[in-house]
């Protein structure tokens, strides 16, 4: 409970708001009309009054009817934790898919909100740009809302359509792909850096990386993979959202292998676990290989560290060190790569392209020459190149 409002304090401070207090109840079930007792509600009214509070934020979703009559006791703004995490996608969508989806998200929390205008257009019965009476009205702003959430729908889509294409770029080339997952601020941005020296954004912040970036992994093995750091999760991810979000999530569905990233050093280390793995499950992605990475290991007193001990399949690193990276590199190599077919090939020494490249993702393992104009491989090369080389391959040869 705390920690939910200490995280929601968190929320806010990211969304540019100051938190001046907080207060909670425990109730045996939410009232209808003001979520919380009356007694409560007046309590709040008069430390927002004094505090000169502009906003309330509840951590759990309100009805309409819920924050209509709040606002009206408190005099101020009130928002749930779904609109304050929308609201926090809002400010950080880049791309246009980031931001088409994040509208998407929010008029579809709106829409069935839209009855709360109701009582204050009444009232303004009459006022400019309002025709006919406050139903009217109502109804026409649910099917503006409703048409505009058709267009943004159709928008997506052409705009998925090309990424899909590049995707399938991608495909074609048929390097096996790797997905960083894992609560927001665990590290999943720092750790894509240390892993393939690269420079993403990684801040101190809660939703920092909104859109999908995919690096090149070089592998101890000479393969390569693609790494993707993606948007992190978090408890009560707003369904709207993770529907949104789905198609930006397919990286995750379609990896071969999730990293998931762990803030080792978190007080609500577990809970975050959990939070995650629920998240996976509800993109369908449950039961994926998966490797635990237990970052911010340069956090860790000695005998946290036995917390981890409970895990399979964990590595400890530190993205920011660099602590234990090389052996994290070891363990996704292990996992992603693919087992090799035992080949030989005939290439004539003019191809010099096709020869390199043979020495830089097989393993050659005899090279003969052939006369003056060919050289004759024995080599093991992953499977998804077999295309590649196939106008070479004189034969397969049987795995000794
Ligand atoms: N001490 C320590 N800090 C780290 C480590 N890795 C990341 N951090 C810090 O943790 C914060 C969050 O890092 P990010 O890489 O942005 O985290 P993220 O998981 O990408 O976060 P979102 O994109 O916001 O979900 C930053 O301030 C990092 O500097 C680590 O190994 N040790
Ligand atoms: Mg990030």
């Amino acid at each position: 409970m705390r920690d939910s409002l200490d995280e929601l304090s968190e929320l806010a401070a990211t969304a540019g708001g100051e938190v001046v207090g907080d207060g909670s109840q425990k109730m045996e079930a939410p009232t209808a009309a003001t979520f919380i007792g009356s007694g409560k509600a007046g309590e709040f009214a008069r430390f927002c009054q004094g505090q000169d509070v502009d906003t309330v934020i509840f951590d759990d979703e309100l009805s309409p009817a819920q924050s209509r009559n709040l606002e009206r006791v408190f005099d101020c703004k009130v928002l749930d934790r779904t609109s304050l995490i929308l609201d926090i996608f809002a400010q950080r969508a880049r791309t246009k898919e980031g931001k088409l989806q994040i509208e998407l998200a929010q008029l579809q929390h709106l829409l069935p909100r839209l009855t709360r205008f109701w009582g204050h257009l009444s009232r303004q019965k009459g006022g400019i740009g309002m025709r006919g009476d406050g139903e009217t009205q109502l109804e026409t702003d649910r099917r503006r809302v409703q048409d505009r959430i058709a267009r943004i729908a159709r928008e997506l889509d052409t705009v998925r359509r090309q990424r899909s294409t590049q995707r399938q770029g991608r495909q074609r080339s048929l390097w096996p792909l790797a997905s960083i997952v894992g609560y927001t601020n665990a590290g999943k941005s720092t750790l894509l850096n240390a892993l393939t020296g690269s420079e993403v954004l990684a801040e101190d912040k809660l939703f920092a990386t909104l859109d999908p970036t995919t690096r090149r992994l070089r592998l101890p093995t000479n393969q390569n993979a693609l790494l993707t750091d993606t948007v992190g999760f978090i408890r009560k991810l707003p369904h709207g959202l993770v529907e949104a979000f789905k198609a930006t999530l397919e990286e995750v569905v379609q990896a071969d292998l999730l990293l998931h990233v762990v803030d080792a050093s978190h007080p609500q280390v577990e809970d975050q676990i959990l939070a995650v793995n629920a998240v996976l499950d509800e993109i369908g992605a449950t039961g994926k290989p998966t490797l635990m990475v237990f970052n911010k290991m340069d956090k860790l007193i000695n005998g946290e560290r036995k917390f981890i001990d409970r895990f399979p399949n964990v590595v400890g690193v530190s993205a920011m060190t660099g602590e234990g990276v090389p052996a994290l590199i070891q363990e996704i190599g292990k996992h992603i790569r693919p087992e090799r077919e035992f080949l030989e090939l005939v290439v004539p020494h003019e191809a010099s392209a096709v020869i390199a490249r043979l020495h830089a993702v097989a393993q050659v393992v005899e090279r003969n020459y052939d006369g003056d104009t060919t050289a004759r491989f024995k080599a093991r090369i992953p499977p998804h190149l077999h295309e590649e080389f196939a106008p070479f391959i004189v034969q397969e040869l049987q795995t000794a």
